[in-house]
């Protein structure tokens, strides 16, 4: 269990800061209190009280909520050096997650690029709800945005980028020509906050891997350069650091982008962040979900998340020593499971 400075702010103790308190306990009381059969009744009874408690529905805060924040040191200079290298772009393309356009959406960013032409690329359509994408489509047209469907895996979508990016340019390439400038070509800054696939875009694009890419946030560094043609176009890509922003108002954001790899596990209490992941399934049980963990629309309703977990953890085997379920194996694999899809393809918000 992950530990994290959120969890700490928040004020709710995580699986290893109790084990830490209970094992401390324990060395200052008498030996009996550390009899395995004495920690096996507070187990139990910890268990009895959790299963008191009544299923919550997954939208408002739970006892399973956590303060999720993570925004170091690297994000405001990267801030810094995107706003310093505007100049030298013609337009941003800013790539938000399909399956949380809107949460995955910095909202620094306006400020950030000012004026700037710019385009979405709405990445991992390949893990999204193919319905709730074409709602999110809809409503970036209707905002007068331009915004294309992408699913960076296998390639499809890459081939609309440069006439996105050349309809938002198209006073300034008229202007180009008739100034004779005929072969410039388009440069432009790819945004995003971390994990969304920026680098991933870039290597694809340009067909090669030039392009440090891991299925982790933060792993861009700093500010890179990539000469790429495409469609017949000359294009300039600067590759940037993900950036998320200082606080998270709606805590909902911060649990949704952990949810799907754009925050640092290791600063998400990781139990914690799959109850909540549970209790979102709870009130919207897919089929998928239901087939891989066997179990029945009316079972999952009808549990508390945590019940659901031990469920989980049991079915797929992962048990402690004394047969108790391994919640924390349990909540990694099914946090695993989401982004990769593996319990459907879920967008987790739709336009209002
Ligand atoms: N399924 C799926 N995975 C993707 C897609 N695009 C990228 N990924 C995966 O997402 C993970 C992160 O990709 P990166 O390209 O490193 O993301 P980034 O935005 O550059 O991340 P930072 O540099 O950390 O900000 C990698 O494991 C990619 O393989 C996609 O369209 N579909
Ligand atoms: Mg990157």
């Amino acid at each position: 269990m992950k530990n994290t400075k959120g969890t700490k702010k928040g004020g709710i103790k995580g699986k290893r800061e109790r084990y830490a308190e209970q094992r401390s306990r324990q060395s200052r009381n008498p030996k009996s209190e550390r009899k395995p059969s004495a920690i096996k009744a507070q187990h139990a009874e910890a268990r009895r009280s959790r299963r008191e408690r009544r299923p919550v529905e997954y939208g408002s805060k739970s006892e399973n909520s956590q303060y999720i924040q993570w925004f170091p040191g690297h994000m405001t200079r990267t801030k810094r050096k995107i706003q310093e290298d505007l100049k030298l772009v013609d337009a941003v393309a800013e790539i938000i997650d399909a399956r949380v356009p809107m949460s995955s959406r910095n909202p620094d960013l306006p400020s950030m690029i000012g004026s700037k032409p710019r385009v979405i690329l709405m990445n991992k359509c390949d893990l999204a709800d193919p319905r709730a994408t074409k709602q999110w489509a809809e409503h970036f047209k209707k905002q007068g945005v331009r915004a294309i469907e992408l699913d960076c895996k296998t390639g499809a979508g890459i081939g609309n980028f440069t006439s996105a990016v050349s309809s938002v340019l198209a006073d300034k390439i008229e202007m180009w020509k008739s100034k004779g400038m005929v072969n410039r070509s388009l440069r432009v800054m790819i945004v995003g906050i971390p994990n969304v696939g920026k680098s991933t875009f870039i290597n694809r694009i340009s067909k090669t891997s030039k392009a440090k890419t891991e299925d982790r946030p933060g792993v861009t560094r700093g500010n890179q350069w990539f000469t790429l043609t495409s469609g017949g176009v000359s294009v300039d890509l600067l590759d940037t650091p993900g950036v998320l922003w200082p606080r998270f108002d709606d805590q909902l954001v911060g649990e949704k982008l952990a949810f799907t790899g754009a925050v640092k596990d290791d600063v998400t209490d990781t139990e914690q962040l799959a109850l909540r992941l549970l209790e979102y399934f709870r009130t919207r049980p897919t089929k998928v979900f239901c087939e891989r963990f066997s179990l029945t629309p009316e079972e999952i309703a009808g549990s508390p998340a945590h019940e659901l977990l031990d469920a989980i953890a049991k079915k797929r085997g992962m048990l402690v020593s004394g047969g108790e379920p391994d919640t924390e194996r349990a909540a990694v694999m099914v946090l695993d499971e989401f982004r990769a899809a593996k319990l459907g393809r879920i967008t987790l918000e739709l336009p209002e």
